[in-house]
C-alpha cells in the first residue's frame, strides 16, 4: 500500500473565487475515528440556491461577495439578501431529499453552514474531514476557501490550521448534486441522487508529524508452522528517525521502528500458525492493533485472512468458498434515506443474514466506513465498487481522473478491512476501445494500490442465440473474478430460463453479480402476472435452477436486498418511485422470493 502515489498533497483550487485558497488538501487519515476529533455533525443552517447566485454574479462570473462570506448587515441601509442564521436547519450527516419536502426531487446547489468553537494548541494542526458530500463540495472556513471536491461517496480532508482561530468559527459548504455527462456516475443511473453532506464531518487534531496511513495484511504463503503479516506505515511527511510502536497484544507482538527518509516503515512479522485465528464469516475474529507515536495511540481492529483464486475456485484462507450474496444500496430500512451509521447498516445486514447470506455487493459506490466495519464485525464478505456505471465519458481525461481518484480513495480508506475481498471497477459498461482503455488503466491502478485483493467488474450478457448465452468481454484479462449481470425472466426471455445455457469461456471463478425482477409486496396473483410476488418467486426458482448449471459458479448476488428509491421508476400504485426488485420491501416486508433464495442458500452452505 505504501508505495502508492501521494497524489493528494497538492495545492487545491489555486484560482480561487472571491477568497484565496490558503489551504492544502491532505490525504484523509487512515482510521479517522481513532484520532483526536471534534464532531461537526448536528444541525446545519441551509438554503437552496437554484441559480447559484451566491457563487456567480449576474454576468455569471464568480463573485467575491458570495454567500461563503456569511455577511451580516452592518448598517440599517445595507442590502444583504441571505441570512444563514435565520434559515432552517437540517441534520448532518444526512441527505436533504428526505429532510425537506421541497428538496425531495431537487438537484442543484444548497448552501450549508455550521458554527463551531476552536482552541488552537501549540504544535498541532487542524484538519477538516468530510466522510462524503454528494456530489460537488466547495468548502469555506471563516469566509476563506478551503477547497473543492467532486465525487459523492469518498472522504476528503483539508488542513485548515491557517483558516481557524481561537473562539467562534464557521464552516460553509456549497453543495451541488446536478448530474452531468462527464461526472462519475454520469447523467443517468438507477438510484436516488441523494444530495447533501451525507457522512460525518470532523475537525481532526493532529501533531505536525503524524501517521497518515498504515497497512497490516496477512501474506498468502503459509509455512508449516508460521506465516507472515506484512506491516507498512507512512507519515504525512518525509521524516526519518521517528519512532513508531506497533502492538497486537493478543499475538504478543510489540515492535518499535524508526521511519526511513521517506517517512515510512515496512516490516514482515512472523506469527505462529497455532496462535493465529483467521477472520472468516463463521468466525469474524478481529485483533486489537495499536500504533503509537509521540505518546499518541491509534487503536484499530483488524482481521487476518487470505483471498485467492485457483482455476474456477475462490479460496478464503485456502478453502473453497461459495459466495451467498445479495446486492444492497446504501439506503436505510423503513425510512428510505441515505445510511450513515452502523445502526443503519445493522438492520439491512440482519435481513441478509436471515436469508443465509455471507456476502454483500455494496452497490454501486463505496458505502460509509461505519457500514463496512459493521459488516466486518458481523462476518460478511464484501464487494466494494466505484460508480463507473453505464455510459461514462470514456474519452474524457477529467472523467478518468475522477474515476481513478474515487478508486484510490476507496482503496485507501478500506485497505485494512478483512471483509473486503473484491474491488469492482465498473457496472454494465458498453463495449468499445475507449472503454477498454479506461477500465484497463483503472485495473492497473487498483493492482498497484492493493495486490492482495481480487478485482472484478459487473459485465453483461444481454441476449442469447439459440438459448446459448456466451460472455464476451475484453476486460476478462484484467479481472480475477468474472462477474456479470443478467435479467432473464424480467428484461428478456420471460419463461425461457429453463432452456438457457451459459458459456463463460474464461478459466476464472464466476459470480452472477445481478439477476432478479420486480414485485410489489402484498400484491398477489398468477405467476405469469408481472409485479406480483408470485411472478418474482417463480423468476427466482427458474433463475436459481438455471444458475446452478453454470460451470465454475462461485457466488451470486441477486438484485436487490431492499426496494430502493429511483426516479426512473414512476409506475403509479406499483413503483411509486421505488425500484421494486427488492427481496424485502421498503417497509421491511419479506416477499415470497426471499424464502426461495433462503432455501437455495441453505443448500449451498
Ligand atoms: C441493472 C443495474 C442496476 C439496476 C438494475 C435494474 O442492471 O446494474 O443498477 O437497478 O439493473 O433494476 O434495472
Amino acid at each position: 500500500m505504501m508505495n502508492m502515489r501521494t497524489l493528494l498533497t497538492t495545492l487545491v483550487f489555486a484560482a480561487a473565487i472571491g477568497a484565496k485558497a490558503q489551504t492544502v488538501e491532505v490525504a484523509a487519515p487512515q482510521n479517522v475515528y481513532a484520532r483526536q476529533t471534534m464532531s461537526l455533525n448536528g444541525e446545519w443552517n441551509y438554503f437552496a440556491d437554484v441559480q447559484e447566485q451566491g457563487y456567480y454574479d449576474y454576468r455569471m462570473k464568480p463573485t467575491a461577495w458570495g454567500y461563503f462570506l456569511n455577511a451580516k448587515p452592518q448598517r440599517p441601509s445595507d442590502l444583504i439578501e441571505y441570512d444563514f442564521d435565520a434559515s432552517p436547519t437540517m441534520h448532518v450527516p444526512g441527505d436533504w431529499n428526505t429532510q425537506s419536502e421541497q428538496l425531495f426531487l431537487y438537484e442543484g446547489t444548497v448552501w450549508m453552514k455550521r458554527d463551531f468553537d476552536y482552541t488552537p494548541a501549540d504544535g498541532r494542526r487542524a484538519l477538516l474531514y468530510f466522510g462524503a458530500v454528494n456530489y460537488e463540495a466547495i468548502v469555506y472556513v471563516n469566509g476563506k476557501l478551503a477547497g473543492r471536491h467532486v465525487g459523492g461517496f469518498t472522504p476528503f480532508c483539508y488542513d485548515v490550521t491557517n483558516l481557524v482561530h481561537a473562539g467562534r468559527n464557521f464552516v460553509i459548504v456549497k453543495i451541488d448534486n446536478k448530474r452531468h455527462q462527464d461526472n462519475v456516475p454520469t447523467r443517468n443511473f438507477d438510484w436516488w441522487n441523494y444530495g447533501g453532506i451525507t457522512r460525518d464531518v470532523l475537525l481532526v487534531s493532529v501533531p505536525e508529524t503524524y501517521v497518515e496511513d498504515y497497512s497490516l495484511q496477512l501474506d498468502k504463503v503459509a509455512q508449516r508452522k508460521k506465516r507472515t503479516v506484512s506491516f507498512s506505515l507512512k507519515l504525512n511527511r518525509q521524516e526519518a528517525g521517528r519512532e513508531v510502536t506497533l502492538s497486537i497484544p493478543e499475538l504478543k507482538i510489540k515492535r518499535t521502528y524508526a521511519t526511513d527518509a521517506a517517512g515510512t516503515v515496512s516490516s514482515q512479522l512472523p506469527v505462529a500458525n497455532s496462535q493465529l485465528k483467521l477472520w472468516s464469516p463463521e468466525n469474524p475474529k478481529l485483533y486489537k492493533v495499536e500504533i503509537a507515536m509521540d505518546g499518541e495511540t491509534l487503536t484499530d481492529e483488524i482481521g487476518f485472512r487470505t483471498i485467492e483464486t485457483r482455476g474456477r475456485q475462490l479460496l478464503l484462507n485456502g478453502q473453497p468458498l461459495f459466495l451467498r450474496g445479495v446486492c444492497a444500496h446504501e439506503e436505510t430500512a423503513y425510512s428510505n434515506r441515505r445510511c450513515n451509521s452502523a445502526a443503519d447498516a445493522d438492520t439491512l445486514l440482519s435481513w441478509a443474514r436471515d436469508m443465509g447470506c455471507n456476502f454483500i455487493r455494496l452497490a454501486h459506490y463505496p458505502h460509509n466506513e461505519h457500514a463496512v466495519r459493521e459488516a466486518e464485525r458481523q462476518g460478511f464478505l464484501l464487494w466494494s465498487e466505484i460508480p463507473v456505471y453505464w455510459t461514462i465519458s470514456w474519452q474524457n481525461a477529467a472523467t478518468y481522473a475522477n474515476a481513478e481518484r474515487q478508486l484510490t480513495d476507496m482503496i485507501r480508506r478500506d485497505h485494512n478491512r478483512a471483509a473486503v475481498i473484491i474491488w469492482s471497477l465498473a457496472n454494465e459498461t458498453p463495449h468499445s476501445d475507449a472503454r477498454d482503455k479506461f477500465l484497463g488503466r483503472l485495473a492497473q491502478t487498483a493492482r498497484g494500490l492493493d495486490s492482495t485483493r481480487l478485482i472484478s467488474m459487473a459485465m453483461e450478457v444481454t441476449g442469447a442465440s439459440n438459448y446459448v448465452n456466451r460472455l464476451q468481454d475484453n476486460m476478462n484479462q484484467y479481472v480475477d473474478v468474472v462477474s456479470f449481470n443478467q435479467y432473464v425472466g424480467w428484461y428478456r426471455d420471460v419463461n425461457d430460463a429453463p432452456k438457457m445455457r451459459w458459456e463463460i469461456p474464461y478459466a476464472k471463478p464466476v459470480i452472477v453479480s445481478e439477476f432478479g425482477g420486480g414485485a410489489k409486496a402484498g400484491h398477489h396473483g398468477d405467476k405469469g402476472q408481472r409485479w406480483t410476488e408470485e411472478f418474482q418467486e417463480n423468476l427466482y426458482r427458474e433463475n436459481l435452477a438455471m444458475l446452478d448449471k453454470i460451470e465454475g459458479l462461485a457466488g451470486t448476488c441477486p438484485w436487490v436486498l431492499k426496494d430502493f428509491r429511483s426516479p426512473r421508476r414512476p409506475l403509479p400504485g406499483i413503483q411509486d418511485l421505488f425500484n421494486r426488485k427488492g427481496l424485502v420491501s421498503d417497509q421491511g416486508q419479506r416477499k415470497r422470493a426471499f424464502y426461495v433464495l433462503r432455501d437455495w442458500y441453505e443448500g449451498k452452505k
